[in-house]
């Protein structure tokens, strides 16, 4: 298949899953063209499936707010045209899935229906979609999309009750490459940041206020009264200010250490015991499923998909969102016993093999020829 793929190139979850998939697909030997603004943070290397189109803006005085819809919708044009695409597979809502509804329409005018599959990914329906001021746009481009998948059962069934949606939406959940995401025993990274073996705690995200990076603060703060610990905080953020300014408070400072974004995440993951994510909004949690997938238990809150991924008791424990009480006493719990520790983190890892991305790859493969059958018996 041609496929092309349309997504926020950045750090976060929905870019990230968009980019493992193309390379998945690419390795399956599809041709696979991202159609992005810059190119996507995880496919700086060269494959001969792989493509790129960069989308851009032209900027002109009167413009206060670049038309990036318009110029996206322009390029998916030529894109499809010219390389003669099977399907297109847009990531996040908005604006991808009416800039994608869009093309489609301009590329009726040349003789080709082109199927769109739109994937939701979290943010784009809990928080955002729902404002008013995108809400028909984003009702209307998922019904008019020709297939939806959403990356959990609690995503589908907010999107059903916060929109009115005459589609079906299948459930396809977030996947992990093992051959990445595999613990990596780096001993002497180890040593440097728990020189007396101190139990390491972890929390990556991109430090949204949807994360509550204070309250991984917070959590940690009562885990290492009781436990010699430390903390690795990965990623960076509006909130990042508000986690360090309650270090200092806290005067914890010397047990935790605020990394930024780092590349090579699964390194991070391999020295760590336990995986901290209190967030109050996650629709699927692709962060913890890295953690696991490296053999790190996870305390999380109970909210949206984390159900779907984090067992209770077995590869970590949910806790109501806020409840700092609650997931610390989960952390001390885990931590505090050596052969505890172990099964959680055996626990966590064979979890993550339910994920693997050789799993989920055939669902995306399969429900992709299904839209484009259909497109082809309306012909
Ligand atoms: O979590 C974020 O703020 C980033 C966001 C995104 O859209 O990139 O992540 C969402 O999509 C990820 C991939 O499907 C999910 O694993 C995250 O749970 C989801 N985030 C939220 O729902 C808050």
């Amino acid at each position: 298949m041609k496929i092309g793929i349309v997504c926020y190139p950045t750090f976060g979850g929905s870019g990230v899953v968009a980019t493992e998939l193309g390379k998945g697909l690419a390795s399956n030997g599809h041709q696979v063209h991202f159609i992005t603004y810059s190119q996507p943070a995880r496919l700086d290397f060269f494959s001969e499936n792989l493509f790129y189109h960069e989308v851009a803006v032209a900027q002109y005085p009167l413009f206060d707010f670049p038309p990036y819809e318009s110029a996206l919708a322009s390029k998916l044009v030529d894109v499809v045209r010219f390389e003669q695409l099977d399907v297109l597979h847009v990531h996040y809502a908005i604006p991808h899935a009416s800039a994608a509804y869009l093309a489609k329409q301009i590329l009726k005018t040349y003789g080709i229906d082109i199927p769109v599959i739109t994937t939701l990914h979290g943010t784009d329906i809990t928080l955002v979609g729902r404002d008013k001021s995108f809400k028909p746009v984003v009702t209307f481009s998922i019904n008019e999309s020709d297939g939806v998948t959403t990356v959990s059962d609690s995503l589908k069934q907010q999107t059903l009750s916060f929109f009115d949606i005459s589609r079906e939406i299948k459930v396809i959940p977030n996947f992990i490459d093992l051959n990445r995401f595999v613990n990596k025993r780096r001993e002497h990274f180890k040593k440097a940041i728990a020189p007396d073996d101190e139990r390491i705690l972890v929390h990556t995200s991109n430090f949204r206020k949807v994360k509550n990076v204070t309250d991984v603060v917070r959590i940690f703060y009562q885990v290492n009264q009781q436990i010699p610990s430390k903390l690795l905080m990965v990623g960076d953020g509006p909130e990042r200010g508000n986690a360090e300014e309650l270090c200092r408070q806290l005067e914890i400072c010397n047990d935790v250490r605020f990394l930024g974004k780092q590349d090579a995440i699964e390194e991070i993951l391999s020295v760590s015991d336990l995986f901290l994510m209190p967030s109050s909004s996650e629709s699927f949690g692709l962060a913890a499923l890295e953690a696991m997938a490296c053999g790190v238990p996870v305390v999380s809150s109970n909210t949206g998909g984390l159900p779907e991924l984090n067992v209770q008791g077995v590869t970590g424990f949910l806790s109501d969102i806020g409840d700092i009480e609650g997931m610390a006493q989960h952390a001390i719990h885990i931590l505090e016993d050596c052969d505890r520790l172990e099964k959680f983190k055996k626990a966590a890892y064979q979890r993550a093999t339910d994920f693997e991305l050789s799993k989920i790859l055939p669902q995306y493969e399969e429900y992709y020829q299904q839209a484009i059958d259909h497109a082809k018996n309306l012909a």
